[in-house]
């Protein structure tokens, strides 16, 4: 009996004394496990005279029911102490401002497409859009391209495989394509922009294989020249925020427009910047002209019934200027530290509702 006593103060101090849950399991084991000294004592009933069994079994029974639950209740602490261990060390500091995220920006070209498709909305122009990838048909020969006409080769158009019909298909090299459809799928008047990406193989200091354009078309009964001539001076003053631009005309060439012109706006180039609207410098900015009246049949339309205007311009040439950007090749390199500086916020883009800026 005094072996039992001295065990179990022995076992109770190791219990009480485990100092993590590794420990009371090692000390569970030797007590415990299939050799521990509890299981052993319980082992040795078998060989007592049933006197000895009568006073030692409960007696080993109770020491191995009372380490049980000693080791029970520590293990309880253990845990406890083990959990909040873990929360002290997991914890977050929800208060601590989260670290800068890098925001999205608007580039430049986007932001002018969206401030001068706000200006055109505001004037009755709706928005059309359509292939990157055309056919012949739509992107020239629509367009009063003669066939083997020089004209297809100053394109320096990017042509697709041939197809199974013995076709190759282009991208487009201007959005006219856009109008093409347009005047084949709706009646007039007609007062359309096409805004988006074009294709052309160049590449220098101011042209890049892909660029974008808007093209404008308004077709109805009367248009003339002088529309034109408003609505280009108008959309070019709201856009470059400026009371009034001058412009001039100068006679051109294209094959889907006659009379054609190239329009400059007057800048002033003296302060070593480039100011629009004032001056007496003259910066060319799009061409334009009366749809030829074969692309008016080509289309379907009537051209002694029907008369329009149509122009073009390359947007990320517009957006430079506005925004001041010195190489168009900047505008191409998707660098997120230029674009950081040069981008817009996509929360503030233009909308007829709201304004341009
Ligand atoms: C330029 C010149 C221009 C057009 C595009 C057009 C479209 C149709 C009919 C007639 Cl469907 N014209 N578009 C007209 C004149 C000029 O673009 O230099 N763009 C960058």
């Amino acid at each position: 009996m005094t072996d039992l006593t001295s065990l179990e103060a022995q076992l109770t101090a190791a219990v009480t004394g485990a100092i993590d849950l590794a420990a009371l399991d090692a000390v569970r084991v030797a007590a415990l496990g299939k050799t521990g000294s509890i299981s052993n004592l319980l082992k040795s009933l078998g060989a007592m005279s049933p006197d000895e069994r009568k006073t030692a079994g409960p007696a080993i029974n109770g020491l191995r029911d009372k380490i049980q639950g000693l080791i029970a209740e520590r293990k309880a602490v253990l845990e406890g102490q083990a959990l909040e261990g873990k929360l002290a060390a997991e914890r977050l500091d929800l208060t601590l401002p989260a670290p800068p995220r890098r925001k999205g920006q608007v580039h430049p070209t986007m932001q002018a497409f969206d401030e001068l498709i706000c200006i055109f909305a505001e004037l009755g122009f709706a928005v059309a859009e359509g292939p990157d990838i055309e056919d012949d048909f739509h992107n020239f020969t629509a367009l009063n391209f003669p066939p083997k006409h020089p004209a297809r080769d100053m394109h320096d158009t990017f042509f697709l495989q041939e197809g199974p019909d013995g076709t190759r298909k282009v991208l487009r090299t201007h959005t006219s394509p856009v109008q093409v459809r347009t005047m084949m799928s709706q009646s007039p008047p007609i007062r359309i922009v096409a805004p988006g990406r074009t294709y052309r193989k160049d590449s220098d200091q101011t042209h890049t294989p892909m660029f974008h354009q808007i093209e404008g078309l308004v077709i109805d009964r009367d248009t003339h020249m002088g529309h034109l001539k408003w609505t280009l001076e108008t959309v070019l003053a709201r856009y470059f925020e400026t009371d009034a631009v001058t412009t001039r005309f100068r006679p051109h060439h294209f094959p889907f427009t006659e009379p054609s012109a190239e329009m400059d706006v007057g800048c002033d180039r003296s302060g070593g910047g480039l100011k629009i609207g004032q001056g007496s410098d003259w910066l060319e900015i799009l061409g334009c002209g009366m749809v030829h009246p074969n692309v008016l049949r080509n289309c379907g339309l009537d051209p002694d019934e029907w008369q329009g205007f149509a122009f073009g311009f390359g947007v990320d040439r517009l957006a430079m200027l506005k925004y001041g950007v010195p190489d168009l090749r900047d505008m191409f390199a998707a660098d997120t530290r230029w674009l950081q500086h040069y981008g817009f916020s996509a929360f503030a883009a233009p909308n007829p509702a709201s304004g341009l800026s």
